[in-house]
């Protein structure tokens, strides 16, 4: 405590300060050119979704303009858009995928 002797021992934080790290959403962005079944095929061969949920974003990207695909760590979230970017421009498409902190 703190008395008239001038000890000035402060009660501190004692709850353990278990940082974890911060996520990462990956976005698809809609585009007029990309064929629909090239995205379906993006998200099944680089997220892992089957045919039926890849579908489904792959429309929600096309109506909204915009969806989130996965969140990641940054370095996962990272090779994600590398891959998605490398394998459109490969494949002549400017399907565009970025990242942004959750
Ligand atoms: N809008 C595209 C089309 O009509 C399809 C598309 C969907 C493109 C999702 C990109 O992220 C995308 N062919």
């Amino acid at each position: 405590d703190d008395g008239p002797d001038g000890d000035a021992s402060v009660l501190v934080e004692t709850r353990p300060k278990t940082k974890r790290p911060p996520l990462y959403k990956v976005l698809l962005l809609n585009d007029d050119y990309t064929p629909m079944e090239f995205v379906i095929a993006v998200l099944e061969r680089f997220f892992g979704m089957d045919h039926a949920m890849a579908f489904e974003i792959m429309l929600t990207v096309h109506k909204k303009g915009v969806a989130v695909v996965g969140v990641f760590s940054h370095e996962i979230a990272e090779t994600k858009v590398a891959q998605v970017m490398d394998f459109a421009r490969r494949n002549q498409h400017p399907l565009q995928c970025t990242m942004e902190k959750e």
